[in-house]
């Protein structure tokens, strides 16, 4: 029964998404009893995604975990927090003294993107500083190409699109991770822009657009470098770039250092698709949407670093409707000065090859690991060496609401808040627009933030002082660059506030943020490419495994149901001989086994396996275990879509 009026609060979508939606909650008696989309914010546009508009159902879930958790053998009991913080400390001192602050590991992912999540970071940093994680295993290998480029990595405004003529979509796939930009290209679309999808997979972003290229997977600079040769070759240059270009000549000479015929053959397009995006990058503006998959590969960095020059030499940057925009800079409104990173880590651990890196860690060891908004067993590569590690530590601390992979891997497991109950503060990584997180809910007794957590480790381990401020101070003070130009933190609770700080426009001045203040055009490609999966007689077809994001799940939190059954895996049904559509099978690589149903797909190219990203490994639904921990060429991105495998009788899996 319920006694109380239902009221309508405000916060904002902390999951590691570029929309970071403006949320409203209906709360009555104290429950979350509807969450919709904000309709008078500018993005958010009052919908919300599948899995956020379904994220009840794990607010109230019984699997959530609301006390501290020890563990014995594979089960687990509950205990105090007193005891929990209490044990903590005395091995973080211990581990301190004894070996150094070196010897503890803290890793954080993506659960929430809050900002407050770095005064976590600082407390191990002022208690250590301690082994960091370097490199990104989301963004990395493009991060470091656009900064390489360009000296700078941002993005136009969203909403410049509306100044295109041409949008191509490098690698994206909206209706999975980008829903709240359909509603802009469509616009762009009705406002006469041309739209282009370059994708190795078939998704419904392909129905949106006027052109879809399926290239090779990985063959994007190959494509690439055959657009920019018939721009030199038909003098369509743009004649300005040698005056904001390093290197013009030397990309001349590697765009032209093979034929169009090469370039097509290499990339799997025809030579006519070259010539048709060339016309279509020297008609300017055109607004270049670069995705985050393509540079999770062998060559991810330098594949980007040639989309990149295509839009510089073809005169496409610094003007309205165009632009390379990669990556929102989500944390360029707040002043994080408080915290040094990656800048003060003794010691880092490739990330992509965090497992190994663990295990081979010396002088010395890894003792302790902090996990904290993460699942790095489901979601890194290599999980079973990622288990083995967390597992075989002193002593494995996992921060999260739900008995994960991972937190299974702790010694102890303590119980956190989630979106709805946190006290955060936000910028995307797909728009300009800050946001605050408020509690709109009271989290369960016995569950608490990252950051009381830290703030009673703290007290515990004599750093108190340093960590006695509500959250509300840090957020002031992350806000201070901002606060006195419309961004202060009541501007926030007033409604949508976008970055003052962030340019509309990037480089209009044609001035970058290179040493030279020109573009760095790339030059050389490195030797090691994605493998080309070339039909051998006799054998198997293999296939290049592609675990990518589905709308069922964020990352390895799947809205309720969706994780059940055999993981899917489409193909086209010509690499998928003697197996019908439907059945069972087992998909090998050279690191392991999975089992799978097949479900065809005539639109899929003949060389990629499609796997949805995020199956747990306890479920036997974990893409990352038959993956290798390799590190892409720049960047310290992990190196997820280029692992060959082939399919197997279900009955060999036994
Ligand atoms: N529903 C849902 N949304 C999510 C997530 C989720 O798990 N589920 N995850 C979030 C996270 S962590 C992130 S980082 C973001 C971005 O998450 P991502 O899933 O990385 O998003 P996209 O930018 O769409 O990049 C994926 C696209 O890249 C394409 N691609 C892969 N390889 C190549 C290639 O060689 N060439 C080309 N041209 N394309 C290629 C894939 O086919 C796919 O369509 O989304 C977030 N949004
Ligand atoms: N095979 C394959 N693997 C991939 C990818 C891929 O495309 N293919 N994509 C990669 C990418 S882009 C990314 S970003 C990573 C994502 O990897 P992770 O960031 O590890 O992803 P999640 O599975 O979302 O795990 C987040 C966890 O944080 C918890 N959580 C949520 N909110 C909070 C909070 O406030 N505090 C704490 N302590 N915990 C919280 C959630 O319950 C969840 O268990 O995965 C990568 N892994
Ligand atoms: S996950 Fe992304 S699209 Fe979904 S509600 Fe959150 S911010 Fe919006
Ligand atoms: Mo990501």
């Amino acid at each position: 029964m319920s006694t109380s009026q239902p009221v309508q609060l405000r916060t904002a979508c902390n999951r590691d998404c570029p929309d970071a939606c403006s949320l409203l909650a209906t709360v009555q008696d104290g429950r979350v009893v509807r969450l919709q989309g904000d309709p008078r914010h500018p993005v958010t546009q009052g919908f919300l995604c599948h899995r956020t508009s379904r994220f009840l159902e794990r607010q109230y879930s019984d699997e959530r975990i609301t006390e501290p958790l020890w563990r014995e053998g594979d089960s687990f009991r509950p205990i105090s927090w007193d005891q929990a913080l209490g044990q903590i400390a005395a091995k973080m001192l211990q581990f301190r003294s004894e070996s150094g602050p070196t010897s503890i590991l803290y890793y954080r992912s993506g659960g929430s993107l809050g900002l407050m999540k770095h005064v976590t970071d600082h407390f191990f940093e002022r208690f250590g500083p301690v082994t960091l994680k370097s490199g990104d295993i989301c963004t990395g290998a493009g991060d470091a190409a656009q900064m390489a480029d360009f000296g700078e990595e941002e993005s136009h405004d969203l909403f410049d699109v509306w100044s295109s003529r041409s949008i191509v979509l490098w690698g994206k796939n909206l209706y999975a991770s980008s829903v709240h930009l359909i509603p802009v290209v469509k616009e762009a679309r009705r406002r006469g822009a041309r739209l282009i999808l370059i994708d190795p997979v078939w998704h419904r972003t392909a129905e949106l657009c006027d052109r879809y290229l399926q290239p090779r997977p990985g063959g994007d600079a190959a494509l690439a470098l055959g657009v920019a040769r018939v721009l030199f070759e038909r003098q369509l240059v743009d004649p300005e770039a040698p005056r904001y270009c390093d290197h013009l000549e030397a990309f001349r000479g590697l765009a032209t250092s093979r034929s169009l015929d090469e370039w097509a053959a290499e990339a799997d397009v025809a030579v006519c698709d070259l010539e048709a995006l060339a016309e279509l990058y020297a008609e300017r503006p055109v607004s270049t949407l670069i995705g985050w998959g393509l540079q999770r590969r062998t060559r991810g960095s330098a594949t980007i670093r040639v989309i990149d020059a295509l839009a510089a030499i073809s005169g496409n940057l610094g003007l309205p409707g165009g632009g390379v925009s990669y990556y929102f800079k989500r944390r360029g409104a707040f002043d994080l000065s408080f915290t040094a990173g990656l800048d003060a880590a003794p010691r880092a651990i490739p990330e992509p090859m965090l497992g190994r890196g663990m295990l081979a860690a010396a002088d010395p060891p890894i003792r302790m690991v902090w996990v904290t908004a993460g699942n790095p067993v489901a979601m890194l590569p290599e999980s079973r060496t990622v288990a083995e590690a967390l597992r075989t530590r002193e002593l494995t601390v996992v921060v999260d609401s739900f008995l994960t992979d991972t937190a299974r891997c702790a010694h102890l497991v303590l119980p956190t808040t989630t979106l709805l109950e946190d006290d955060d503060l936000l910028g995307a990584y797909g728009h300009h627009w800050l946001a605050e997180v408020r509690p709109v809910a009271a989290p369960p007794p016995g569950v608490k933030t990252d950051y009381e957590i830290a703030q009673l480790l703290a007290q515990r381990v004599g750093l108190a002082e340093h960590f006695s401020a509500p959250a509300e101070e840090w957020k002031r003070r992350m806000l201070r660059g901002v606060a006195d130009r419309g961004a202060a933190l009541e501007d926030l609770r007033s409604g949508p506030v976008r970055n003052p700080q962030a340019p509309r426009i990037l480089f209009a001045d044609r001035q970058f943020a290179t040493p030279t203040g020109r573009v760095n055009l790339i030059h050389q490609l490195p030797a090691e490419a994605t493998p080309v999966m070339v039909p051998e007689p006799g054998q198997p077809p293999r296939m290049l495994l592609m675990p990518l994001s589905t709308e069922k799940a964020q990352g390895s939190q799947w809205v309720s149901g969706a994780d059940q059954g055999l993981l899917e895996a489409t193909v086209h049904p010509d690499s998928a001989p003697g197996f019908g559509d439907g059945q069972a099978a087992v998909v090998e690589s050279e690191l392991g086994r999975l089992r799978v149903r097949l479900r065809f797909d005539t639109r899929q190219r003949r060389d990629v396996l499609l796997v949805p990203k995020g199956g747990w490994l306890r479920q036997g639904r974990c893409a990352n275990a038959l993956i290798p921990a390799r590190v892409t060429d720049a960047g310290g991105c992990a190196v997820y879509y280029d692992t060959p495998v082939r399919l197997l009788p279900d009955q060999e899996a036994v």
